[in-house]
This record gives structure tokens, sequence and C-alpha cells, in this order.
């Protein structure tokens, strides 16, 4: 690590206010280059600290930046992980203030329900199906906090990797029956298609994404607990989202879910 606490705490509260404020800001590596992975996870779990402070609850957790067409997006060369809050949850079908956000944009993504624990290092697809109880659609709606939307790898993790709200919903499925490359998926804006994809845009296979999260967290001697809810990653780039719009994922044999912004 190269910052000491002070600073970490002081980084968090910074993206916090913004993310509380409604305001973005310039990327945390501008003001300090050296830190490093380590640091920009401290920031990312003091941040979790605050929140649960206050009262909030963990609901998830996320993948992001593991399909090619996101990497590409946002000019970074691997995954990140994050979590998602209790506040960040939009029922089904149900509404986004987005006065609440800065410019927030939309993924289509593959959620996966663990019914056991998840264990690194050495987690592999083979595990995860087997700790999977059902899949199901989610849409993330994500809103760095950084200017424009432009970072570095250290400053989207020290910043949750955006995370801002997500909805899941449709029909849940057993991972047995069917092949997550394969899997289409279909997100309209409005009721027009906006992006198209399928499972395997996500490094090649969507279980993949959680097992090199269960590796990660395995790393710092973590587990991923049985029942979590974990976002494998966006299938296809964000897309920009404005009040007034409805966006609905429709992924195959597994339905719909939506959301819309007020
Ligand atoms: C970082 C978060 C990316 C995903 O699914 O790829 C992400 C960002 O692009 O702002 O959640
Ligand atoms: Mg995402």
């Amino acid at each position: 690590m190269a910052l000491n606490a002070d600073t970490i705490a002081a980084l968090a509260e910074r993206l916090e206010a913004c993310q509380l404020e409604v305001r973005d800001t310039h990327k945390i590596t501008d003001d300090f280059p050296e830190m490093d992975f380590q640091d920009a996870y401290a920031v990312q779990a003091e941040l979790l600290r605050r929140k649960l402070a206050r009262g909030r609850k963990l609901a998830g957790l996320k993948a992001g930046l593991t399909s090619f067409a996101k990497m590409k997006q946002m000019g970074v060369t691997s995954p990140v992980f994050g979590f998602m809050t209790d506040d960040y949850l939009v029922p089904h079908g149900g509404e986004v203030t987005t006065a609440e956000l800065i410019h927030p944009k939309v993924e289509p993504e593959i959620a996966f329900v663990l019914k056991k624990a998840l264990t690194g290092p050495g987690c592999h697809i083979g595990a995860v199906l087997e700790a999977t109880e059902f899949v199901l659609p989610g849409i993330e709606v994500i809103d760095s906090r950084y200017r424009d939307f432009k970072f570095d790898l250290k400053s989207v993790i020290a910043d949750n990797t955006s995370a801002a709200r997500f909805v899941v919903g449709g029909q849940p499925l057993r991972p047995s029956g069917i092949d997550l490359r394969t899997v289409g998926i279909v997100m309209e804006k409005n009721g027009e298609p906006v992006a198209f994809g399928a499972g395997a845009a996500v490094v090649g296979h969507p279980a993949t994404a959680i097992a090199m999260l269960a590796n990660q967290l395995g790393a710092r001697g973590e587990s991923i607990p049985a029942g979590t809810l974990i976002l494998s990653g966006g299938i296809t780039e964000a897309v920009s989202v404005a009040a007034g719009d409805h966006v609905a994922l429709h992924v195959q044999g597994m339905g719909s879910t939506s959301l819309r912004f007020v």
C-alpha cells in the first residue's frame, strides 16, 4: 500500500460526497499517482464501511469491465469488482430518480444467486455452476463519480466500480440446463432495441467472472457467502439514459426485467 489510512478515509469521503451531492470529481489518481490496487480496494472497503455504519445493508456484489466491449468503451484492460447496498436495489419494473444520479448509464447483465459459498483461490466455472441456485436477468445502472465517465482502473475501483442502482427479475433458471455462453440478450430503450449480445461476451462465460471474483476475494482470505447475488458484468457497452426513459432487458429463456427513469 502506498497511501496511509487517513488518505484512504479522505478519498472515500470525497467519493461518497460526490455520490450524495450528485456532482462529479476528477479522478483520484490525478492527486495520488502512486496509489496501488490495494489502496484502491481499501478506499472501496472504506466506502462500504461508511454505508454500513449508516445502517445500509449489503445487497450484492458485482464484477465489471468483464466484456471486451466494456473494456474498449472505458479504455481499460482488466475486470474490477464492487458491491451494491440495499438502497441501490430497484424493484422489478420500478423507478429510478434521475435527479439522484450524475450521468447514469444502463448495462445488460446476468445475475447469479448462490446456494453455497464460493472460496478461492482455485475457483473455476465448474465450482461456480455447482454453487449457483439460479441465474436471472439484471440491469445495472452505473454512474461514475468521475467527470465524463473518464477514469483508470485504480480510480474506478476506489469509486466502487461506478455502482449506483440495479434491478433483477424475470424467470430464474437453474444453470444446469443452459449454456450461458450462447444465451442471447436484447436490451430495449423506449421500445427500441439498443444492445444485443450473448453471454460469451463476458470473459468467455459469465460464470468465469464470478470465479474471478471468488479468486480475488480468496487472495484476501474472504469468500462469497451462500445466498449472495452477484452481477457478472455488462455484456455490451453501457447505454446513456435520461428522465423519461424506459429500459427493458430480455434474456433468452429467462424472461425480462425493466426499470423506468423519472
Ligand atoms: C465501470 C463499471 C463497469 C460493467 O458491468 O462492466 C461495469 C464503468 O464502466 O463505469 O459495471
Ligand atoms: Mg455492470
